[in-house]
């Protein structure tokens, strides 16, 4: 068991039909944490390097347009073994093959439209979180807990 940061995005399709919160909620009812988080439009170049190891693939053109054409949510989520946790969370990459229960499972229909990314190795979560995140934009998880319940 590792303590882990993961790249997650809410690709333009999620943030378009209003599925961000229902999403969010899935990995914090988990218990991982949000330790950055922003809404942004990709410019070609950040959604080339985001999916550089996809470059020269038949659907790499459509991918680019896809995650440039609208706003899209950023996050890194924190937890115990996240990277592999969000990925499970998130299902198969074709939502037709993805478990129901998963994100993709109950919210999509076809691989081009497939709302969510989630690093897959800590070496592309650390790379991935470099490409959308400065140091100082990603915070610890709360340790204090008790104190944002309690007060008088
Ligand atoms: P992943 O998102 O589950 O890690 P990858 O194989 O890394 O899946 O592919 C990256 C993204 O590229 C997918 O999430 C999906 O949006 C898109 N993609 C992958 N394969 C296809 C395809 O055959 N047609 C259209 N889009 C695809
Ligand atoms: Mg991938």
């Amino acid at each position: 068991m590792a303590n882990e940061r993961t790249l997650i995005l809410c690709k333009a399709d999620a943030v378009a039909r209003g599925l961000v919160g229902e999403i969010l909620a899935r990995f914090e009812r988990r218990g991982y944490a949000i330790a950055a988080m922003k809404m942004l439009v990709v410019d070609e170049a950040r959604a080339k390097q985001h999916y550089a190891e996809h470059d020269g693939k038949p659907f790499f053109k459509g991918l680019v347009e896809y995650l440039t054409s609208a706003p899209i949510v950023a996050l890194v989520i924190e937890g115990s073994d996240a990277i592999e946790g969000c990925r499970a969370s998130i299902g198969a990459t074709n939502p037709i093959k993805a478990a129901p229960g998963s994100i993709r499972g109950d919210y999509g229909q076809t691989i081009g439209r497939n709302l969510v990314h989630g690093s897959d190795s800590p070496d592309s979560a650390k790379r991935e979180i470099g490409i959308w995140f400065q140091p100082s934009e990603i915070f610890a998880r709360p340790h204090d807990l008790e104190k944002w319940l309690v007060s008088n």
